[in-house]
């Protein structure tokens, strides 16, 4: 799916602003056709936001099931005979949308896009209404799983078994744009070098009857570099300036349509990095030369906005990311805004980029391992043939989204899935194979938590790197950094012993009150982060086959209130507001000595 673009055959306009939401407690709604007239009793909401914090109301904040969002705009006279596209970017967790009367669109998975034609449900010339009910139940089918639970009062509440708060709503830009009729639909690059040159594979597709497609790329300065005509070919670029960590150059491919007198139908400009990646025995090759992924796990969460997408907040993170040295980050835990990862792409930054099945583990809540009798995570009545249809599903659309990134370097399919019980092995088998049926071109992981000895795992052989979250000195002897050395480094012997593949940290971190300081480290104090980011590193370094550090985690967020949780997961190495922690420091001192 491409995505909207202004040029000379397509216009967009964004869909951005105020819209009146309605929230929808007794889920009557859909009963009473809602979407038919102006939605009685709203209240503003900006578009893109999450809804839960924008208003000092707890029933807001903890709303479960349907929320109703409408908007109405100006169709131009002037759209008339185009083909006219409804798109959201994202909308959290599921949707249904109408126009004016109609029904256009209904979707699952809160992070990806969807869109509608809706040219013939459209009025060009006339004011149409845009409804959107959005809901934010999590269940034993969905991707993150959940559970609504009915309290003693009758209220419902959403239990979750992730460590980040359940925002919802409209979360990323929406759009109207128009395509002519004939359009080109997808665009596929795949690149390679044969020595200096740099070789683009491309595909084309475009719907309707065949016409004639030509592809022209053209480097940095605008220059033409190569040409095609055809709707699937290779193109090839002597002397290539390839995309790179740190340089994230881009060519920019431009796809004609045509008819057979030579009139241009259609057109789309498709930027292209022309990159490598690789895995070769317990290394991880960018254009064929060792990469050490040096970063974060992130969160899409802001103050007031929750996980809306925000370009002030994007740029500023991108810029302390670099502050810190950082090369690298993941999307953890859910596919992140494309304007992130366009950005990703022109500053060279490296992205391990996940799906939202997060949770997928009944013994693990958050990090924190309960205690007592293990209990089945996979089975017919918890995560079992429904969830692995929808977890599917988010692999499709996932890839279909950034597959054309070149910051994006490696699939995670899932963060701290129950991987030791054996049905784990069939629920990840066959989503694997997927991934790699999906794009050949890009190593395919899932992030393992703590459950047992490598030889314990039903699943590490599945994928291509073996990444670890770990919170020895933690989770694991919040009181003996000394201990946690020991034995971060006796595991990750055993990993390198029992699998030959690069590993990568993907979480290592303390939760730091800011400003709480102490002389003796001790768990909480920004001494301790410290230390325990330093305890890692000096594992790290003696470990070859470690190939990336992501500290967990870049900025404090919101979670869902607990006993374990001070106003948020303090994991971060910024506050929620980006002050710097001194584990801030510290990581820049390491970060930018390693360049
Ligand atoms: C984890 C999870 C992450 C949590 C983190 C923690 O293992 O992957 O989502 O936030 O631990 O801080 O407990």
């Amino acid at each position: 799916m491409l995505r909207p673009q202004d040029g000379p055959t397509r216009e967009r306009r964004s869909l951005g602003g105020l819209w009146r939401l309605r929230l929808d407690p007794e889920g009557v709604g859909r009963t009473e056709g809602w979407w038919r007239s102006p939605l009685a009793a709203a209240v503003d909401i900006p578009v893109p936001a999450s809804y839960n914090d924008i208003f000092p109301d707890v029933t807001v904040r903890d709303h479960v099931g349907d929320a109703w969002y409408q908007t109405s705009m100006w169709v131009p006279a002037r759209w008339a005979g185009e083909r006219i596209v409804l798109r959201f970017d994202a909308a959290t967790h599921r949707a249904t949308v109408w126009v004016n009367d109609t029904e256009v669109a209904a979707h699952e998975g809160g992070y990806t896009p969807f869109e509608a034609d809706v040219t013939a449900h459209l009025r060009p010339g006339a004011e149409n209404r845009v409804t959107a009910v959005v809901n934010n139940e999590l269940t034993w089918g969905s991707i993150p799983p959940g559970r609504v639970e009915e309290r003693p009062d009758g209220r419902r509440a959403q239990r979750y078994f992730h460590d980040f708060f359940n925002y919802a709503g409209l979360h990323r830009p929406v759009w109207l744009y128009t395509t002519p009729r004939t359009h080109i639909s997808d665009i596929t690059v795949v690149t390679s070098f044969e020595g200096m040159t740099g070789v683009v594979g491309y595909r084309v597709d475009c719907s309707g009857e065949a016409n004639s497609v030509h592809v022209s790329l053209r480097d940095a300065s605008g220059t033409e570099v190569a040409a095609a005509i055809g709707a699937v070919g290779t193109l090839r670029v002597p002397d290539v300036h390839p995309w790179a960590p740190g340089d994230g150059y881009l060519y920019e491919l431009e796809a004609t349509l045509s008819d057979t007198s030579g009139y241009v139908i259609d057109g789309y400009r498709q930027p292209v990095g022309v990159r490598t990646v690789e895995v070769r025995g317990k290394q991880f090759l960018i254009n064929g030369t060792p990469f050490y992924f040096k970063g974060f796990g992130k969160h899409e969460d802001a103050a007031v906005r929750g996980r809306g997408h925000d370009d002030v907040l994007m740029v500023h993170d991108f810029a302390l990311m670099e502050w810190t040295g950082a090369n690298s980050f993941r999307t953890s835990h859910y596919p992140y805004a494309e304007e992130v990862l366009d950005y990703a792409d022109r500053h060279g930054v490296v992205v391990i980029d996940e799906t939202a099945a997060v949770g997928l583990n009944l013994n693990i809540a958050g990090g924190v391992f309960k205690s007592g009798k293990q209990v089945s995570t996979f089975s017919q009545h918890t995560i079992g043939e429904t969830a692995q249809r929808t977890h599917l599903q988010a692999i499709r659309e996932l890839v279909a989204r950034d597959k054309n990134h070149p910051s994006v370097v490696l699939w995670s399919i899932a963060n701290e899935p129950d991987n030791v019980q054996p049905e784990a092995r069939d629920y990840f088998a066959p989503l694997a194979a997927e991934a790699r049926r999906l794009d050949s071109t890009r190593p395919v992981a899932y992030v393992n938590a703590l459950m047992g000895s490598p030889d314990q795992c039903a699943v590490t052989d599945l994928f291509d790197v073996v990444l670890l979250n770990r919170y020895y000195g933690w989770y694991f002897g919040p009181d003996d950094l000394a201990a946690a050395e020991t034995e971060l480094e006796a595991e990750l012997r055993q990993w390198v012993e029992q699998y030959d593949k690069p590993i990568v940290i993907t979480e290592y971190g303390a939760d730091t009150y800011p400003g709480l300081r102490s002389a003796v480290p001790s768990p909480w104090t920004e001494e301790y982060q410290t230390e325990l980011l330093e305890v890692y590193h000096r594992v790290f370094d003696r470990i070859d086959a470690v190939v990336g550090e992501q500290v967990w985690h870049f900025a404090d967020f919101a979670t869902a209130p607990g006993v374990f949780r001070v106003d948020g997961n303090k994991k971060g190495v910024f506050t929620r507001e980006r002050r710097p922690k001194s584990a801030a420091f510290s990581l820049r001192t390491r970060w930018r000595k390693a360049d």
